[in-house]
């Protein structure tokens, strides 16, 4: 295939030049799947642009926000009349009221809701409330999960971590992490070991609900049953990372489609519409800990900023009112499950997907995919060379097996029919 990405090469080496590894976040640098990472010039829908004018369909969607595609209309509007109003105040507004008022109305258990700008921040200010909450200082997170990039998650994460294999990360103090246990995802057992091992010292156990760190994981049936009888036992608080399911597995999010009760919820970029925006909230007893009513203290300068609230509330709105769409994504990404089952079967080789909802995922492996060793022991060389014939197909793939694909609703039919046509051809040629 003749390689056209002329303009991103430049770009990409006139990066280096100023940012650590020519980006701003490691995975898209493209070192986990070789070659070099296209820049993007613009994108709407379903589509993405780059620099050398090339489309794609986009499975990234900005890792999980753009549920109705880019760009969308009403929330560019929003955005475009919000900001005539100033960009930032440092004070609050009536429209924080109105997003906060929202997230409570569609999402189970959360009384009370703090917006910050990340969903590393809102991660790691939950993480601190359930602490200060408890008087307990351990919490156990799951092999391969990923809660951002606060010190006390870096351990056996998820995400780039697992991307560049990273073991432990220079600059996190060992008594910061000597206080993270972890445990396989799936593995009620290795939780329960825990608990007995630390008994009365565990202020949360934190978890993806559904895992999109090391591809998309699903739990066993079961599983966050168990989770949340043990932490209601041992007075533990179960914490739910939404910061991926939140808003688009289900108006609830994981809380609603799987039917478990969270004692606290984190989100991230969904309920930005893509802008940097994060939020964490629970219920009214546990998060009056936080200042300025509890002596909890967490704060932000750009929390509940008005151009992110504008465009959150605006996707949140579109959701909460057309709750047809989730339907829709659920058939859409079925069928594109579908028509890679068919591709996949055909090529003969060994092959996974796992999804819930319109988060899915491909792992090359003889085995289920329902951990982080799984996972990693899958044919990861393979799924490299099967992104970049997508890629060069004109498919925009998370460029990392541990990452999950999320599809949008501007896809249409035709897009995913395209997309099966592309792995179908790729396939035959990496095979
Ligand atoms: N670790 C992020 C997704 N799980 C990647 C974000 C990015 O590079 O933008």
């Amino acid at each position: 295939m003749v390689d056209t990405n002329t303009r991103s090469k430049e770009l990409f080496d006139r990066a280096q030049q100023s940012i650590p590894g020519g980006v701003n976040s490691p995975v898209r640098a493209f070192r986990g799947v070789g070659g070099t990472p296209i820049f993007i010039e613009k994108a709407k829908g379903a589509y993405l642009y780059d620099a050398d004018g090339k489309q794609y369909i986009d499975y990234i969607n900005s890792w999980g926000p753009m549920i109705l595609g880019h760009a969308y209309e009403s929330v560019v509007n929003a955005i475009r009349e919000k900001v005539l109003g100033s960009t930032s105040f440092g004070a609050p507004t009536e429209l924080e009221i109105e997003m906060a008022e929202l997230i409570k109305s569609m999402a189970p258990n959360v009384d009370l809701v703090r917006m910050v700008s990340s969903g590393t921040e809102a991660c790691m200010s939950a993480i601190r409330l359930a602490r200060g909450y408890t008087g307990r200082n351990k919490f156990i997170k799951f092999e391969g999960c990923y809660h951002g990039h606060a010190d006390a998650f870096l351990v056996k994460a998820g995400s780039g971590v697992a991307t560049f294999n990273i073991q432990t990360v220079p600059g996190v103090p060992a008594g910061v992490s000597g206080d993270t246990l972890t445990a396989p995802y799936n593995d009620i057992e290795a939780v329960e070991k825990l608990v007995q091992e630390n008994k009365g010292e565990i202020a949360a156990i934190i978890i993806e609900p559904v895992a999109g760190n090391m591809g998309c994981i699903l739990p066993k049936p079961g599983f966050h049953e168990a989770l949340r009888a043990i932490c209601d036992r041992e007075g533990i608080l179960y914490i739910f990372d939404e910061v991926m399911t939140g808003f688009r597995l289900a108006r609830g999010g994981a809380q609603e489609r799987l039917g478990i009760n969270a004692d606290l919820v984190t989100y991230g970029k969904v309920i930005g519409g893509g802008m940097p925006v994060g939020a964490f909230g629970g219920k009214r007893e546990i998060m009056e800990h936080i200042a300025p009513v509890g002596n909890v203290y967490q704060a932000g300068t750009l929390s509940g900023n008005p151009i992110a609230m504008i465009a959150g509330y605006t996707m949140l709105k579109e959701l909460n009112d057309n709750p047809n769409i989730y339907t829709e994504l659920d058939e859409k990404t079925e069928y594109l499950k579908k028509g890679l089952n068919e591709v996949l079967r055909t090529a003969g080789t060994p092959y996974v997907i796992n999804q819930l909802g319109s988060m899915i995922s491909v792992h090359f492996s003889e085995k289920p995919v329902t951990d982080f060793t799984s996972a990693s022991t899958a044919n990861n060389a393979l799924f490299n060379k099967f992104f970049h014939a997508m890629l060069n197909r004109g498919i925009y793939l998370a460029p990392s097996a541990f990452e999950t694909w999320f599809l949008c609703n501007a896809l249409s039919k035709a897009d995913i029919d395209r997309t099966v046509t592309m792995a179908a051809e790729s396939l035959k040629e990496i095979l």
